[in-house]
């Protein structure tokens, strides 16, 4: 396999992969090829007996500025069925090997989603983190409005989620979305520091303590999701995730109607 949209290392350290998110020109922004890439390349390195940890990065301006606005703007609730994104989400969920985020700059949306599905966050003192969804007309679909409440409770998610407004790295350490904020110089070798770490305990024991740990964080999740699923396809039958998007790719103030 020969991802477009991505940069992995595999074989220059023992035991550790890394994936770099690539497409700096669009901020990293997820389209479904980056997704569909991500997705394989995590499976192929879940079976990958050699490695034991997967750093997952960006570049220093974005980790990743979200879903392709591009790509969605045009599509109905219908054509969001049929993509059906969210089984590339949950093979991601399902990724058995531990995952570490290094994020620096924008991780926004689909991005901080991403975060989310990791298991470890380092974060450079640049990082800036939110879920802007509801400034183009919608909700979060990755399982932001979920993940996000259970991570750093109810009045914290609504803030970031009603006012998309983004919070700093040393918001996010106080708020629990990250474990370590540090020098943008540092963000990388730190998570590698991390990845390290883990890649010399058992991958047996990492492997069942990432299980358990989820199982305490997911219990009742699943239906969560299937709530949060249901409203997110609703909004793309509207016309406000039509104007919330077209009014980005124009670079113009949106103006909602509420239909
Ligand atoms: N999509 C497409 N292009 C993007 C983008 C995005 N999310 N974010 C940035 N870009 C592009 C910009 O359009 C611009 O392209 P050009 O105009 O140069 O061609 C380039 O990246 C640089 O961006 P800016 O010029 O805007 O850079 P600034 O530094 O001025 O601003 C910014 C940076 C991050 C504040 C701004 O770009 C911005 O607000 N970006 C949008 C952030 C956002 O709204 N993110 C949420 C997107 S919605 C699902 C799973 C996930 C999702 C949905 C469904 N399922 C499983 C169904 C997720 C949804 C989302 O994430």
């Amino acid at each position: 396999m020969n991802p477009t949209y991505l940069i992995v290392e595999t074989r220059s350290e023992p035991n550790i992969a890394l994936i770099r998110l690539n497409r700096p020109k669009e901020l990293n922004a997820l389209n479904l090829e980056l997704m569909a890439e991500l997705r394989d390349t995590l499976k192929q390195l879940d079976q990958d007996d050699e490695v034991r940890a997967i750093v997952i990065t960006g570049d220093d301006r974005a980790f990743a500025a979200g879903a392709d606005i591009r790509q969605m703007s045009g599509k109905g609730a219908v054509d969001m069925l049929l993509i059906d994104q969210f089984s590339t989400w949950d093979t991601i969920k399902k990724i058995k090997k531990p995952l570490i985020a290094a994020v620096s700059g924008f991780a926004l949306g689909g991005g901080n989603e991403l975060v989310m599905h990791c298991d470890l966050v380092v974060a450079s003192e640049t990082a800036q983190f939110g879920q802007p969804e509801i400034k183009l007309g919608v909700i979060p679909g990755a399982g932001g409005t979920q993940r996000l409440t259970r991570q750093v409770g109810k009045v914290r998610a609504m803030e970031m989620m009603l006012t998309g407004e983004f919070i700093s790295a040393h918001q996010a350490l106080t708020w629990g979305l990250v474990n370590k904020v540090v020098p943008v110089e540092l963000y990388l070798e730190e998570a590698l520091n991390m990845a390290r770490q883990l890649a010399r305990q058992s991958p047996l024991a990492i492997r069942l303590a990432k299980e358990a740990v989820l199982k305490a964080h997911d219990t009742h999740l699943a239906e969560g999701l299937e709530f949060e699923r249901k409203n997110f396809y609703l909004l793309f039958a509207g016309q406000d995730q039509k104007e919330g998007m077209q009014a980005f790719i124009e670079k113009r103030p949106p103006n909602f109607i509420g239909r």
